[in-house]
């Protein structure tokens, strides 16, 4: 038969049946079909560029989220080869995007290492995609082709000529009858991208949201680190005090296996700072290994033996502080980036997310020793520093312990006596229930009488918890109000934590809407965030939203969250019989009209919530489907609001007018659409009795939660420290620079 006698169609056959096993079990080529395996699409195509770049070919990468949703990857690379494929009897490009696996292992080098969690390729991309369109200039023409859930729909065509110009773009739109998720968040992207730049020093990766809106994120950024990993190191410092240089190693080994030698290579970034917190991130060919593995198990060796042969040999370490000091004491206030490039790495781990590969622990612990021990022996005030530091997070640590083994014997530690502030709920499947932190003593007492005895637990906190940023773990574990709150939680702490003992899978943040609500939960969030951040990434941390005021209209209750919901309410009752006037007489259209107020009403909430709010973490967003327009208005309208003045007749329907300068329009909306009713401005949670408390705050069927999220931990870190840390500048900065900006605070 003819199909038989070309053995195209064969192929086509067997490249079809490919696609389609990808499309039958997505999850197992990336990951999931919910928002992480969205945003691994894109990866998946950037990492191509990427490897691009890190083979040498490419300096720029371009990825734009469109307006329809579709993403665009754009690169300078050498473009996909659109000749003619040697074997498969169809061009190159279109085996490369529709066979598994075939992405750029043209050359088969044992040198070349390829990005990308499953290393699946652009073909994988292709088969998830509704749509596909992928153009390539290289050898003098524009080239296209274009697919449809892995299927070529539109052949390789030349469109026209490009010069001596060369690159490949890839624009997709993902399959929405396979994906859950439906939108591309920005600030994902951007954390990943940015990631990117700094692992791939030299490389400029732009990124840009067209879809973004008012919300008021930056809707463009570039990347681009000449110092790589160093930068990175320096980045994650951002606000906090270095005690010592970025100090950089690097190295590479030949490694036999059998089927051939391999090169290992290795990138070490780390900076000491004076805080008590660790940040180590590891990775192997550009992919967060969260889990670690063996290139994160040879540096911590490596520091470990050297600071320790280092100090013995120095007398800085006496020999009687020799056997109890340990890599964690070296470890505080430490802050390193390892890089591996590793050819045929092996994950492991519950998320592969941690390497196996056993040769590199000795390759990445020789090149740090190595250079580690050089470097001391060159700036023996460094060492010094190192290892005063070291010896001090001992000495706590010893402490610590003390106290931890005098408290566990009492039992408090692990959950047999709950604390007696704790007013538990009867229902023990964790998944079911609630716990309540609640800020003070009297609106606890409201919670516990309001609340579902079943399932939802209340522990009121009283006074501020201790900010957990500024003490080290001896004090932490000190402090009354955080060993109740490691006991209700019931996951331990430190070295004993297991989050899979949680008492409760919804830990709910409630404080009143004030500054000191807002730094009391901060507080705690800090808390959460550092010695707990299981919690967070396991989506248990929410805030609750209490209401700022009661509306009470005729017979009629209404609660309402913010000061611009109220205003929204005043102004939709108080925007019948009304019209702007411009000074000549002219009327205001009554969309332009409602718009101007709304206008006013920002520019009063902004203004307001400069001078009074407390402020919140920037990268922990949560989930939050109320936002208010945002501030391009603000942009838009000023220049062409100036000659209005306004007036307003027939106010009440008696004939009575109104009329002034803008500042004062909004005023009177207001009030006129207060006209019958009665606000009450709930002051606290306390201000509210235990049913009110229950109906408009802790009721599951009624209540608004925000659920708090971590899209970007770096940013999440940077932020945790400049709120509050000791650095003082960066944080007067910080507040001067977001005061305009400040909607992006609100939680
Ligand atoms: C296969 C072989 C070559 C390059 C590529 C694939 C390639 C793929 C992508 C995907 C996005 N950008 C890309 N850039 C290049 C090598 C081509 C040669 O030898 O000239």
């Amino acid at each position: 038969m003819a199909e038989e006698t070309s053995g195209y169609n064969a192929e086509n056959i067997q490249v079809l049946e490919g696609m389609e096993a990808v499309r039958k079990r997505p999850a197992m080529y990336i990951g999931d079909t919910g928002e992480r395996g969205y945003h691994h699409l894109v990866y998946e195509v950037v990492d191509n560029s990427i490897d691009e770049a890190m083979a040498g070919y490419c300096s720029l990468v371009e990825v734009v989220v469109n307006k329809d949703g579709s993403v665009t990857v754009r690169d300078n690379g050498r473009g996909i080869p659109v000749d003619m494929h040697p074997t498969q009897g169809r061009p190159a490009i279109e085996v490369v995007l529709t066979v598994l696996h075939a992405g750029g292992k043209f050359d088969g080098s044992n040198y070349k290492v390829s990005g990308g969690l499953h290393g699946v390729g652009v073909s994988c991309v292709n088969a998830l995609s509704d749509w596909m369109k992928v153009e390539v200039k290289r050898a003098g023409y524009l080239h296209s082709i274009e697919f449809s859930r892995g299927a070529v729909t539109k052949p390789l065509e030349k469109v026209c000529e490009c010069g001596d110009e060369t690159g490949t773009s890839v624009t997709f739109f993902p399959d929405h009858t396979i994906f859950s998720c439906r939108k591309f968040k920005p600030s994902v992207l951007a954390a990943r991208l940015r990631e990117l730049a700094f692992l791939n020093k030299g490389v400029t990766i732009r990124f840009c949201d067209e879809e973004s809106d008012e919300s008021g994120n930056p809707a463009e950024e570039t990347f681009h680190y000449e110092g790589g990993i160093d930068e990175f190191v320096s980045y994650l410092n951002t606000n906090k005090t270095a005690i010592s240089p970025v100090i950089h190693f690097e190295g590479s080994r030949e490694v036999e296996r059998v089927d051939g030698t391999y090169l290992i290579q290795a990138e070490v970034a780390l900076q000491y700072t004076d805080t008590y917190s660790t940040i180590e991130q590891t990775y192997c060919n550009n992919i967060h290994t969260i889990e670690g593995g063996t290139h994160l198990s040879g540096f911590r060796r490596a520091l470990t033996a050297t600071v320790k042969s280092y100090g013995e040999r120095t007398k800085l370490i006496k020999e009687k502080e020799l056997d109890s000091l340990s890599g964690d004491d070296m470890r505080e206030g430490l802050s390193v980036i390892v890089s591996v490039k590793v050819p045929q790495p092996q994950f492991e781990g519950q998320t592969k997310t941690k390497l196996g590969n056993g040769e590199v622990d000795g390759i990445v612990s020789s090149i740090v020793s190595d250079q580690l021990n050089t470097f001391f022996e060159e700036n023996p005030a460094v060492a010094k520093v190192v290892i005063e530091k070291s010896l001090l997070a001992n000495r706590a640590r010893e402490a610590a312990r003390a106290a931890r083994e005098s408290t566990r014997r009492k039992g408090v530690m692990d959950g047999l006596s709950l604390p007696g502030k704790l007013r538990d709920c009867s229902e023990r499947d964790p998944e079911k229930t609630e716990l309540y932190l609640v800020e003070g003593d009297s609106a606890g007492g409201s919670a516990c009488k309001g609340r579902d005895r079943a399932t939802q637990a209340i522990l009121p906190l009283r006074g501020k918890v201790l900010n957990v940023e500024k003490a080290r773990i001896d004090r932490i574990l000190a402090n009354a109000e955080i060993r109740t709150l490691i006991t209700a939680i019931g996951c331990g702490f430190g070295e004993e934590w297991d989050v899979s003992k949680a008492r409760y899978h919804k830990i709910v943040i409630m404080t009143d809407a004030d500054v000191d609500g807002a730094h009391i939960r901060t507080l705690l969030l800090t808390f959460i965030y550092r010695k707990m951040p299981e919690l967070i990434e396991k989506g248990y941390v929410y805030l609750a939203q209490p209401p700022l005021y009661k509306v009470e209209r005729k017979k009629k209750t209404e609660y309402v969250l913010t000061d611009d919901q109220l205003t929204e309410k005043l102004l939709t009752l108080g925007l019948d019989d009304f019209e702007v006037k411009a000074k000549d007489g002219t009327v205001m259209e009554p969309t332009r009209a409602r718009e101007l107020l709304k206008l006013l009403a920002e520019i009063e909430s902004t203004s307001k919530m400069v001078s009074e709010r407390g402020f919140d973490p920037k990268a922990l967003i949560v989930d939050d489907d109320t936002q208010g327009s945002g501030s391009s208005m603000l942009k838009k309208e000023f220049s062409s609001l100036s000659g209005f003045g306004y007036s307003i007749e027939d106010w009440f329907g008696d004939g009575k007018t109104a009329n002034g300068p803008l500042v004062k329009l909004l005023d009177d909306v207001r009030n006129h659409g207060r006209q019958g009713l009665s606000v009450t401005r709930f002051k606290g949670l306390g201000e509210m009795d235990a049913s009110e408390l229950y109906d408009t705050t802790m009721n599951p069927e009624k209540r608004r939660m925000l659920r708090v999220r971590l899209d970007d931990a770096v940013k999440a870190d940077q932020m945790f420290s400049l709120l509050m840390g000791d650095e003082v500048e960066p944080r007067r900065k910080f507040i001067e620079d977001n005061a305009l900006n400040v909607r992006n605070l609100d939680f």
